[in-house]
Formats: C-alpha cells, structure tokens, sequence
C-alpha cells in the first residue's frame, strides 16, 4: 500500500517527500526536476507507541511503515503523452491513494509552469488529465462489454450500466470516486480497473510561512472547490517544513514550530493522513525485547493481523490475547491487565482495533 505525490511541476512534491522521507529526492526550481519516481517508506509518528516505551522499557521499538512516492509533474496534455505523461500517469495508477499537492504560495522567483499562482485552476488541469485517462480506460472496457450485453449475458449487461455511469460522469468532469455506486458494483466492475480517480485523495495546500498556522486565501478557495469531493484539505509550509527537518534536535525543532504557532510538524501531520487515506491502523505488540507498532487494513480479523507479523501465524493461528491500549496505559503492564481480569482472549472471527496491544497463539 502506497500514497503518491501528485500535481503540477514545480509546485514542491520533492521537497515535501525530503520532509517526509530519509531517502533524499532532488528537488530544485525547474519543472521536471523529478523524472524517474522516488520511494520512501516513512514513519508513522504515533504517541501511543513512545507511551509504551516507557512502560514497557523494551530493547528496542519499531514504528509502523507507510510507502511514499514522490511522483513526477503532471501538465495539460498528460493523457494523450504530453511530457512524458504516459510514464507519470502509469506511475499514479500504481499508488493506492494520492497526495496532491497545490501551489497556495506566492514567490516570483519560483517557476510556474502556466505563469501565475491559481491553484483551482492547476487542481483542474491535473483533474482533467487524471480523467481522461480513466475516459481512455472505460471507453476500452465499453467495447468489449457491449458486445457480450448484446448477445444476452445478464453479467455483461450488469456491467455496462456501470460503466455508462463512470462514463458520463467522466465527461461531465467528475472524478471517479465522486459517483455513486451500489456496493457490489463497485467492488465487480468499477475497482478491478483501477481508475485513478477512483483513489482516495488528500489535497495538499503548499503555503508560505506566515499561513502556515492560519492557511490564506488560496487555500479557502481550495476548501471551496473541494467541498463536494469528501476529500480532506491540509495545510502546510513545504518549504518552511524543509527547514524544520533540517533542525537537529527536538528543542530546537519545538521552538521553531512554537513560533509558527504550531503544535506538531505539519509533516507528522501529513503522514497520519497518508495511513488513514490508505485505510490503515495499528496494532501493537509489547514485550521486553521489543515493542512494535504493526500497519493493518482496517477490517482485518485476527489471523491476518498475525499474518502481518508471519504468514505461520496465520496459518496456525488458534487464539489472540488482546489488551486494549487504553487499558494497558491504565494498569500498566501486562501481568497487571491480567490481574484486573482485562486480557481477553479473541478467537478467528475478531475484527483487530486500532491500538489493541496483541500476542499470538499459533501451532505450526
Ligand atoms: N517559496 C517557496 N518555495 C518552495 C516551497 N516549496 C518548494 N519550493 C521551491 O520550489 C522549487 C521546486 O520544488 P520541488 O520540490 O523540486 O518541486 P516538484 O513539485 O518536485 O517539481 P518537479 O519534480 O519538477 O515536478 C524548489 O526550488 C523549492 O525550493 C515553498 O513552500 N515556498
Ligand atoms: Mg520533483
């Protein structure tokens, strides 16, 4: 599972992704700077787990995961191979959700490839190349389906009203994810072909320093454009973002971000996000060796939840012993929970929590 950054050229995807990643991007005032994608895996900062480093006071403690890729810039034309668009958009349908970041900054010494800030109408260029090529990928499937909804197959059939639906919705200038379907439907017709504007999406707003806190004007019009799309808008000072990762410690870090009047790094913020757009939580395990934040979809029942950690726990599961996190922090250990009677034991059916502390039983 991995969240792509996405949007025009120049607007500061890499140096968001260098915020977010170690694996350093190379990032500089021109458009298509970034040719080739860059993949990070990148920390989910989670207080839930530095709180059971100090109960717990393991060997060592591992964060959950998340997969970035920092993508190359899109621009009008992209669909039919404008600017290597092919190439890119192949890249975009290969994430499982989108970051798309827009430009909400002024600075003249800073490129932009269509001449002036606007990002409603750069939400709308990228918009409209991610839909074409969606049209391209429906219109295909529409052939081959009408001819067997032709000769009778009620399956077909089925299919090509559904397809009709992604069609005209794509052509009146909707994304994907924004037309209802019924459940099955959509998981029959509509996911197998991966539409990328079927992603869940996250805008993005790239601001200056001083709108860091409060957002600005760019960024109500960008909440207004949304407003209809369920998709969440965030704030943040790439730049600005930049120079607080290049702070060493957390004091100095903290009294940059107190002068902000921020709370948390947007970047922390951002990464949450990302995990939630992908439809992930955590689970944890906590023992004196290690302490260990685990990345699940959300649904997951217990046997795939300890296939996370090996495919034999999966396999061989029989049971799971389950503390809730907030009951661990209560009590504060496990032998204590126990004591209290709050250890419950969990059998194949269970549907995993977010923060549930967990242990196996498992024969192989
Ligand atoms: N003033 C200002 N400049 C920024 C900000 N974010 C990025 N930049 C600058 O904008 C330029 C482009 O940034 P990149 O991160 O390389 O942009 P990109 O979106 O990855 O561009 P491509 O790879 O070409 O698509 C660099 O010179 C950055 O330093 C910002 O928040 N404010
Ligand atoms: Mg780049």
């Amino acid at each position: 599972m991995k969240a792509g950054i996405v949007g025009l050229p120049n607007v500061g995807k890499s140096t968001l992704f260098n915020c977010l990643s170690n694996a350093k991007a190379q990032s500089a005032n021109f458009p298509f700077c970034t040719i080739e994608p860059n993949l990070g895996v990148v920390n989910v900062p989670d207080l839930r787990l530095e709180k059971l480093e100090t109960l717990v006071n393991p060997e060592r403690v591992l964060p959950a995961t998340v997969e970035i890729v920092d993508i190359a810039g899109l621009v009008k034309g992209a669909s039919k191979g404008e600017g290597l668009g092919n190439q890119f958009l192949g890249n975009i349908r290969e994430t499982d959700a989108i970051l798309h970041v827009l430009r909400c900054f002024d600075d003249d010494n800073i490129v932009h490839v269509d001449g002036s800030v606007n990002p409603i109408r750069d939400k709308e260029t990228i918009d409209i190349e991610l839909q074409l090529k969606d049209l391209e990928t429906v219109e295909k499937k529409l052939d081959k389906v009408k001819r067997a909804a032709k000769t009778g197959n009620k399956e077909a059939q089925k299919e090509e009203v559904a397809l009709l639906k992604v069609k005209t919705g794509l052509e009146a200038g909707n994304s994907v994810r924004t037309i209802a379907f019924s459940d099955d439907e959509h998981l029959e017709f509509i996911k197998p072909l991966q539409f990328i504007t079927d992603k869940p999406v996250l805008y993005v707003c790239n601001v200056d320093e001083k709108s860091a806190a409060t957002g600005n004007d760019y960024v109500e019009e960008v909440k207004k454009a949304v407003k209809n799309e369920n998709a969440e808008v965030l704030v943040l000072a790439v730049g600005t973002e930049a120079e607080i990762t290049e702070l060493e410690t957390y004091e100095e870090r903290k009294m940059f971000l107190d002068d902000l009047g921020l709370d948390e790094a947007g970047s922390a913020k951002l990464i949450r996000a990302a995990y939630k757009l992908l439809n992930l939580h955590t689970y944890f395990t906590a023992g004196v060796k290690e302490v260990r934040a685990w990345t699940i979809p959300i649904g997951a029942t217990a046997p795939q939840a300890a296939g996370v950690i090996h495919t034999d726990f999966e396999k061989g599961f029989i049971r799971a012993e389950v503390i809730a996190y907030d009951d661990f922090v209560i009590y504060g250990s496990e032998s204590k929970v126990k004591e209290a009677g709050k250890m419950k034991v969990e059998g194949k059916e269970y549907i995993v929590k977010d923060g549930d502390v967990m242990h196996f039983r498992f024969n192989v």
